[in-house]
């Protein structure tokens, strides 16, 4: 096993790889930025450097420092969490050529993923099913532009190849628009990406948003870990997920886990990782691959009984897969509310010091946070606060479960979305399943 780990993160998630590196008698290295010297993670861990201002572009997006930290303390690898350097292809090259193990795919995957064209590209040579598209990048050519669009049939969608998440993309309904939009989505996306590489895909009017957790170690072997359904979202923002997705039978589950499995292997993929899919009428569509372990992950390990931190460490330390696809059975259901530093209305952050605070408990209750009475949540990050999971036998078990555990649950002295979730949870469409990306939005008046 790895013998120390540095965890190149803060918050929830941090704290969540720590107690993994616990479990498998892993030594943890703490970094943080001067507002975080008080966060939990910090306090449980063996050493801990501060590496830098509060500013994340001074700390936790910081290579150079990160870099440091690991040799002045002997770490043998670096875990990144989510979000700042977990999909930095110059990231995961530098902490491998500086002779550190990257807890995530090789560098070139990286790339390879970070680049939506290249992606979709090399999943459908893999045999995974993707949204009718260009094919590959569009050109300056108007009437070859047109003549794709016309094949695909309206209404398209223009795609930043540098984007995703959400970011650089128009919709296009009819001819008379299409071309003025690809020339401003490409000049959008030249200055946000530095990359004016545009692609088309058939714009899928109301899909669910549908992801696979795959396992693989690069060594020839790969698990998927069923389906998990993120549709609960506002502004490209998960509000709400669930496993296993509602009216996702086992057939279904395993025909498209099969093709996620077989192409990990194909591109010799090596750690966790998300295949995104939209789902519509039945049918699944490719759109991009998160190389990283998702904010999401608990939900399957509830289903599944597997604690995908700890593999994504057995794999890093070069252990071949222990789990074959047999011994992946989903049982029951999970959700998870995630639980945010903001106004339930306006959804403005709200940071400040947490001065009352209750954790909510008992059978299928599991809370994922850092939070404590007393801390001060800072303004220079993410606002999300905590993760609230409920298993249950069944999605009505765990649905009541979420009920009481969000009642259970008390932060006071900053604003959350609890008062949101709670409605959420006592939503009739939501209580019967299967609602598409933009429920949300709508519920909420369009925004
Ligand atoms: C789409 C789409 C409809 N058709 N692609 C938004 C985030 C990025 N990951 C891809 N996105 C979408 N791509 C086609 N061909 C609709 C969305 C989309 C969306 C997708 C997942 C979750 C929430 C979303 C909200 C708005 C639009």
């Amino acid at each position: 096993m790895l013998d120390k780990v540095l965890i190149a993160n803060r918050g929830e998630i941090a704290l969540r790889i720590l107690r993994a590196c616990k479990e498998l008698g892993i030594k943890t290295v703490a970094v943080h930025s001067t507002a975080d010297k008080d966060l939990k993670h910090v306090l449980l861990a063996d050493e801990s450097i501060c590496i830098g201002k509060a500013a994340a572009s001074e700390s936790y997006l910081n290579i150079p420092r990160i870099i440091a930290a690991a040799e002045v303390t002997n770490s043998i690898a670096i875990h990144p969490g989510y979000g700042f350097l977990a999909e930095n292809a110059e990231f995961a090259e530098a902490v491998e050529k500086s002779g550190f193990v990257f807890v995530g795919p090789k560098a070139e995957t990286i790339t390879l993923m970070g680049d939506k064209v290249s992606a979709i590209d090399a999943m459908r040579k893999a045999g995974v099913p993707c949204v009718p598209g260009s094919d590959g990048p569009l050109t300056d050519d108007p009437d070859r532009n047109k003549a794709i669009a016309k094949r695909i049939g309206y209404p398209i969608i223009v795609k930043a190849a540098g984007g995703g998440g959400g970011r650089g993309m128009r919709v296009v309904r009819s001819e008379g628009e299409l071309l003025k939009a690809i020339e401003t989505t490409k000049a959008e996306a030249g200055a946000a990406f530095n990359n004016d590489v545009v692609y088309m895909e058939k714009f899928l009017e109301n899909p669910r948003h549908i992801e696979i957790q795959v396992l693989s170690d690069g060594q020839g072997n790969a698990i998927h870990l069923g389906e998990r359904d993120c549709s609960m979202q506002r502004r490209h923002q998960k509000v709400v997920e669930e496993a296993p997705a509602p009216g996702i039978n086992s057939e279904t589950r395993e025909r498209i886990g099969e093709r996620c499995r077989r192409a990990c292997i194909e591109i010799g993929y090596r750690g966790a990782g998300t295949f995104e899919f939209l789902y519509e009428n039945g049918e699944f569509y490719f759109i991009e691959m998160n190389t990283r372990i998702q904010v999401e992950h608990p939900v399957s390990e509830m289903i599944t009984g597997v604690d995908l931190i700890k593999e994504q460490l057995r794999i890093a330390a070069g252990q071949p897969l222990a789990l074959e696809q047999k011994d992946i059975q989903i049982r029951g259901h999970a959700i998870e509310c995630r639980i945010n530093a903001e106004d339930p209305n306006t959804f403005i952050p709200s940071p400040g010091k947490i001065n009352m605070f209750h954790s909510p408990g008992g059978f299928g209750v599991r809370w994922e946070s850092h939070i404590y009475a007393g801390y001060s949540v800072p303004p220079n990050y993410d606002s999300m606060i905590g993760k609230l999971i409920t298993y249950g036998e069944n999605r009505d078990v765990a649905i009541a479960r979420m009920r009481h555990a969000l009642d259970e649950l008390v932060v006071e002295g900053i604003k959350t979305n609890i008062p949101l979730q709670k409605r959420i949870m006592a939503d009739e469409n939501f209580f019967n399943g299967g609602t598409n990306i933009h429920y949300l939005e709508k519920k909420l008046g369009i925004n």
